[in-house]
């Protein structure tokens, strides 16, 4: 057994204590209400489920497990999902554990390459990432047990397993996608030698001709790695797994989730604004030629992508994080010259405009940027990035739901008649 199993083994039973005597002592109590409008309105600001990966501020922003995101942009996704499950960052011991684990765990199956070989060449590669999830469900050891009877308490357990193997695949199985969706040739396989986020870009075959793709790739992998329980994707991966529907299955839902416009694929939107600037002017703009633009925008109806959030209220800690990189790796690059001036001009503009609570960059208005900027032409294919990463906080959930006892999720839904009988519509 891992050193993150057994670790997990000695903190859940605590843990399992701690909220049972919580709830017991004060289930009653209120904290939150539901108006008509949030009903009608996705639920927003509704105070009706738990997650104690991550926390989103509206000020501060991403706080994993108590540290603001500022203190871990130096750490491996790796580290992070070690970090969302049990609370502490490894120990240098522990993560090399890990780390073995994964590699030994990598391996893709051939059938799952041969069925992503057959797919369309209009496929989209979120849909073929998802895909070979599912295909990788045939493997699932949680699903196994259970039909043979597996007590409640082991349930985490076998979720840990699957979850192990799932994430150990995902560089291997995105690094597919990639290279048959674009038509780049032979499969690259793992080397033994570069971690679970540097596999990633090797297995894609990206040319790296700064040496700082790996980092850019380590970086990109723990920013987005979790956001709280709401957001569509773990929501979704939170809902299936409830019914015990395996990690894989889990995993695969709230990745269709991650596709959407309004969701993750939000970068791909993004970097498409950037390049439409550098087209339109040939280049970097100036300041007057960018503010002209940008209220041509506005005044059109449109958003300016990659400003904004509906949750935070300040600079997304993740942009924060990505500019300091793009400073240090690649000022001088056409791109990331582009994305420092909408920064130095935007939020003037959308002060000014009035509509906007958030003036400010979010994590979507440099990622597609810098992938691009380090050899990664296909925007595309950028949610399924996203979706590596976003599957540790998901799994992490599930595995701590499962530990938990979490029971299968099902909310009342109410109909418009009764709303109106509520208020007194006739
Ligand atoms: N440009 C122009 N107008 C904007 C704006 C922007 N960047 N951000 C918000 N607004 C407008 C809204 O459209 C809204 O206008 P209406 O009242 O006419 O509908 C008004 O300001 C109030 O919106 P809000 O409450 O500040 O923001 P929302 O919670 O409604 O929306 C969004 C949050 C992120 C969707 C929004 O800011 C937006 O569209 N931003 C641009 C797209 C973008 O960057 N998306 C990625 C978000 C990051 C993320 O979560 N990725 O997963």
């Amino acid at each position: 057994m891992s050193a993150l199993h057994d670790k997990l083994k000695s903190i859940f039973p605590a843990v399992r204590e701690d909220i049972s005597r919580l709830v017991a002592d004060h289930g009653d109590k209120v904290i939150s209400e539901v108006t008509v409008a949030q009903a009608y309105g996705g639920m927003r600001g509704v105070k009706c489920m738990v997650c104690d990966t991550s926390v989103v501020d509206p000020v501060k922003g991403l706080i994993l497990r108590g540290r603001p995101l500022s203190e871990l942009t130096d750490r491996k996704p790796e580290e992070i999902f070690f970090l969302l499950l049990t609370n502490e960052l490894p120990s240098k011991a522990e993560l090399e554990d890990l780390e073995a684990d994964l590699a030994r765990r990598a391996e893709l199956p051939g059938y799952v390459i041969e069925a992503l070989r057959s797919q369309p060449r209009s496929a989209h590669p979120m849909a073929m990432f998802s895909m070979g999830i599912l295909m990788l469900e045939e493997q699932s050891k949680f699903r196994a047990r259970y039909n043979e009877g597996m007590p409640r308490d082991a349930y985490w357990e076998a979720a840990l397993d699957d979850s192990l193997d799932l994430i150990a695949k995902l560089p291997a199985l995105a690094a597919a996608v990639y290279r048959i969706r674009y038509e780049l040739g032979d499969l690259i396989p793992w080397n033994p030698k570069l971690d679970w986020s540097a596999n990633l870009p090797h297995m894609m075959g990206v040319p790296d001709e700064s040496g700082n793709l790996g980092d850019l790739m380590r970086l990109y992998l723990t920013l987005h790695a979790d956001h709280e329980g709401g957001n569509v994707s773990a929501n979704l991966c939170h809902t299936a797994g409830s019914a015990l529907s395996d990690p894989y299955y889990a995993v695969s839902a709230g990745l269709n989730g991650l596709a959407g416009p309004l969701h993750g694929l939000a970068n791909q939107e993004c970097l498409r604004f950037h390049l439409a600037v550098r087209d339109n002017f040939n280049g970097v703009p100036n300041k007057e030629q960018l503010t002209k633009y940008a209220w041509d925008l506005l005044n059109s109806g449109r958003v300016i992508p990659g400003f904004g959030h509906a949750v935070l209220r300040s600079t997304d800690p993740r942009y924060t994080a990505l500019h300091e990189f793009a400073q240090r790796c690649c000022p001088d690059a056409e791109m990331v010259r582009i994305a420092k001036l909408m920064y130095e001009t935007i939020p003037g503009i959308l002060t000014e405009h009035g509509k906007a609570k958030n003036v400010n960059p979010n994590v979507d208005a440099l990622s597609g940027v810098l992938l691009y900027t380090f050899n990664v032409t296909q925007p595309r294919f950028y949610t399924a990035i996203f979706g590596v990463s976003r599957a540790l906080g998901m799994l992490a959930q599930l595995i701590i739901n499962r530990a938990m006892g979490t029971p299968i999720t099902r909310p009342k839904s109410v109909s418009t008649a009764w709303i109106k009988g509520q208020v007194g519509v006739r």
